[in-house]
């Protein structure tokens, strides 16, 4: 008997899927990190218009996303296309919908982007919004690697209510409907919990994936 996955919807909208990712696909996004990380631009820290830097490192997919803005070139960086959004991580995109929103909701993902996000110790991502994307569709978010306390906040400021939550290396969220709007951040990382095997020995791997839909 399979065990039955779990599906907590923790507001409208944002479902978390614990431990949804088998081991074997945890992997395979550690492994392609290492690839898009040093395709035709290399993985960086974004820098803010107010000069500091953030303290994660992105690789994007499909859309370069730099503070605060989507491009199909990287001119933050050296200026290349990134890298095509791949048909494989859209279908398990698409599979994490089917999970938390059910078929039709499924049916009309769409995908065109991912900004993959790798935290080493040490890394953490303030509290804010997404909202570059021409569209409201789902984001989707996968985990690897040492877990962290993710934030869940609400759509009309950066501070109280928020609900804590810890993810680990193999959850899927999706955050759709009234929660894509909604604050959130990465306040703290749990070093050196990554599970054995999930192909990270340090830091954490997040993937979003996105519809950013044409224009940019
Ligand atoms: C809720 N990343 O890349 S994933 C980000 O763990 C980002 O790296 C965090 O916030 C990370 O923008 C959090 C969960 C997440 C991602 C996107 C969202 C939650 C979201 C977009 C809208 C609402
Ligand atoms: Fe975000």
């Amino acid at each position: 008997m399979g065990e039955r996955p779990s599906r907590h919807e923790i507001a409208p909208g944002a479902v978390h899927l614990p431990g949804w990712l088998p081991m074997s696909d945890q992997v395979r996004l550690g492994a392609a990190f290492e690839e898009w990380a040093g395709g035709p631009v290399p993985a960086r820290a974004p820098s803010l218009p107010g000069g500091g830097r953030m303290s994660v490192e992105t690789v994007c997919l499909g859309w370069h996303w730099l503070p605060y803005r989507y491009t199909r070139t990287a001119d933050d960086v050296n200026g290349r296309r990134v890298l095509p959004f791949p048909d494989w991580l859209g279908g398990l995109a698409r599979a994490a919908v089917h999970s938390a929103h059910g078929a039709q909701a499924a049916e009309r993902y769409r995908p065109d982007a991912a900004l993959v996000n790798r935290y080493r110790e040490g890394a953490s991502m303030g509290m804010h919004q997404d909202k570059e994307e021409q569209t409201a569709d789902p984001v989707v978010s996968f985990s690897v690697g040492d877990s962290c306390v993710f934030r869940f906040g609400n759509a009309e400021g950066r501070g109280r209510p928020y609900t804590d939550v810890r993810l680990d290396s193999g959850d899927a969220f999706v955050f759709g409907g009234p929660s894509r709007f909604a604050h959130h951040g990465v306040p703290k990382l749990f070093p050196r919990t990554a599970p054995h095997g999930c192909g990270l020995v340090e830091g954490r791997l997040n993937i979003t994936v996105r519809v950013v839909g044409a224009a940019g």
